[in-house]
């Protein structure tokens, strides 16, 4: 694999789940792989879980690992072709690329979407750079529009605790006070459209996801009845995606809070999350503490799509 940043990278998802299960009950069975091989981290945003997970990874596989936050101490680097530099930018991204990538033998990138600029956020200008012009094995530690770990980590949390052969999963809105963007979403969707699941998103009128995501998905508008008999709650804010509304929050209607009540019409649903999560915009304290919550050891899987996927571009080197 030299490159992961959908789920078309990943191959059979059944094979990928069977590796991960395989890897997450043998962790360190593949550490003379990455002896003397380095993975740099580059996060221009902030992080806890991916951070941690992924360079837990990578020592689990035997690498070496360096980190860059790039607003902490780096130059701040321009990554538009074409501008004069004569502002605060002291470097392009297009020098500062190949430069990094001769000390590493594979990248991971963070970079959110602007949430001002719909084109270039879907573009996936600053991750496309890293796999034009770094040459090295490139994946995504959520990009713009995607989060290929969490959705593998997601899927691999289901696969775990699922008891019926195709469950019921549901992808619902929720409150937030700022705006965020819909790769969480967005990914989600991608890699249960295409799992064994019953696949339902609901969300307030508004708050319609990019088609290209949600293609094979039923969008329900009545919040009731997808929780009806859902074995799978995923609930996650995002931002408006459509027309002028782009990256604005348009609705924070408390409503769409995950409580007991609605859990309650579900067939016993387990919680999911990808965190970080304001309690009681998102979710009540009742419904995240509760047996049904599976947000840590949803997190804990973080560790096991990133081996799975470093593994398989280690074979690749
Ligand atoms: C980010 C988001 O919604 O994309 C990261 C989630 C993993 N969340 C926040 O910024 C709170
Ligand atoms: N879920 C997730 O990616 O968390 P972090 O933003 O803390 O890495």
């Amino acid at each position: 694999m030299i490159q992961f940043t959908s789920v078309k990278d990943i191959g059979p998802l059944d094979k990928a789940v069977a590796e991960a299960l395989e890897i997450k009950k043998n962790r360190f069975g593949y550490e003379h792989l990455g002896r003397h091989r380095t993975l740099l981290m580059v996060f221009f945003n902030s992080s806890l879980r991916t951070r941690l997970s992924t360079q837990k990874a990578a020592m689990n596989l035997g690498m070496n690992v360096i980190v860059l936050d790039v607003n902490q101490g780096a130059w701040k680097l321009e990554t538009e072709r074409g501008v004069i530099m004569d502002g605060d930018k002291a470097e392009h991204l297009i020098e500062a690329i190949p430069v990094m990538a001769s000390y590493c033998d594979i990248i991971g990138v963070r970079s959110f979407a602007s949430l001002t600029d719909r084109d270039a956020d879907y573009n996936e200008v600053v991750l496309n750079q890293f796999i034009r012009y770094s040459g090295k094995p490139v994946f995504s530690m959520e990009a713009a529009t995607r989060h290929p770990l969490q959705s593998f980590a997601d899927l691999i949390t289901i696969e775990e605790h699922r008891i019926v052969d195709r469950p019921k999963v549901v992808l619902t809105w929720a409150p937030h006070p700022k705006a965020l963007p819909q790769a969480v979403a967005n990914s989600f969707s991608e890699w249960m459209t295409q799992a064994n699941v019953d696949f339902v998103i609901t969300h307030p009128e508004g708050y319609e996801l990019d088609p290209r995501f949600t293609a094979g998905a039923k969008i329900e508008y009545d919040r009731r009845k997808a929780f009806e008999g859902a074995d799978f709650i995923y609930a996650k804010n995002w931002s408006a995606y459509t027309g002028n509304n782009y990256g604005k929050v348009i609705n924070t209607d408390r409503a769409w809070t995950v409580d007991t009540d609605i859990m309650a019409i579900t067939n016993n649903a387990k919680f999911m999350h990808c965190l970080p999560v304001r309690r009681n915009m998102i979710v009540t304290d009742d419904v995240i503490e509760s047996p049904q919550s599976l947000v840590i050891p949803e997190a804990a899987n973080r560790e096991i799509s990133a081996q799975t996927v470093l593994k398989r571009m280690l074979e690749s080197l």
